[in-house]
């Protein structure tokens, strides 16, 4: 019998929602464990002895543990062949990961740098580069929406790849960090996705409504 796959996470962690997101859609049973980083459950000993950087997500299927969220994404990809989320020929291959890459090397710094100015104090000392990153996120939401998605509707194909549900998240966290009191005052003029990026905006909406999606937007951000 296949083990059980069990998944370590957080609420509202971007990276752990993009696996939930895959398994959901999928409609895969699996045991979640949420760690409450609040009181810092994740650099406790028991965990961190499972994965000594002490983040989330972490998947555990039998006796073999898997960190980083792309890395989860391939493992479970040819678990579960029929999903076909990393491609089948070497063309699709190589654009798939030509847009995850883009979404982890230039996207997801972008975002990362945004948390603590916005979440954690500063933001007025941290202004210029605040508005800088948001610029840099409008720039490239601009060549997913105008040149990416020009002429098809999921970002690597004609159906959902890797790369639609390694961003998918960012997206929803974006929204939220503009949206933040603070943020509004800097005229980022981001939102609304759907409005200003249109084709993004229904990339969006098409995984809102797949099978069981909503039930993973974090509770505290509604
Ligand atoms: N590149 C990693 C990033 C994982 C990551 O940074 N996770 C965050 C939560 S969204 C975390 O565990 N942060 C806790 C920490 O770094 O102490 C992935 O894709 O899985």
């Amino acid at each position: 019998m296949n083990p059980t796959i069990e998944l370590f996470c957080f609420q509202g962690s971007l990276f752990a929602w993009r696996v939930q997101l895959a398994l959901a859609i999928h409609n895969v049973d699996y045991v979640s464990h949420y760690l409450d980083p609040s009181i810092g459950e994740h650099k406790q000993p028991n965990y961190l002895a499972l994965n000594p950087r002490g983040k989330v997500p972490l998947l555990k299927h039998g006796e073999l543990f898997v960190r980083e969220s792309i890395a989860i994404l391939v493992y479970l990809d040819s678990l579960y062949p029929e999903w076909q989320l990393f491609g089948n020929t070497s063309q699709e291959k190589a654009i798939i990961w030509q847009q995850v890459c883009e979404v982890e090397n230039v996207i997801v710094p972008c975002v990362l740098q945004l948390i603590p100015p916005i979440f954690f104090g500063g933001l007025a000392e941290k202004e210029k580069e605040v508005i800088e990153n948001f610029q840099k996120l409008k720039e490239e939401f601009t060549i997913l929406n105008d040149d990416v998605l020009a002429d098809k509707n999921w970002l690597a194909g004609d159906r959902l790849s890797a790369a639609d549900i390694a961003i998918y998240p960012i997206f929803k966290f974006v929204e939220k960090l503009a949206a933040q009191e603070d943020v509004s005052k800097l005229n980022i003029d981001i939102l609304p996705i759907e409005k200003k990026y249109p084709k993004l905006g229904d990339l969006l909406q098409k995984i809102d409504e797949m099978p069981n999606v909503d039930s993973l937007y974090p509770p505290d951000w509604r």
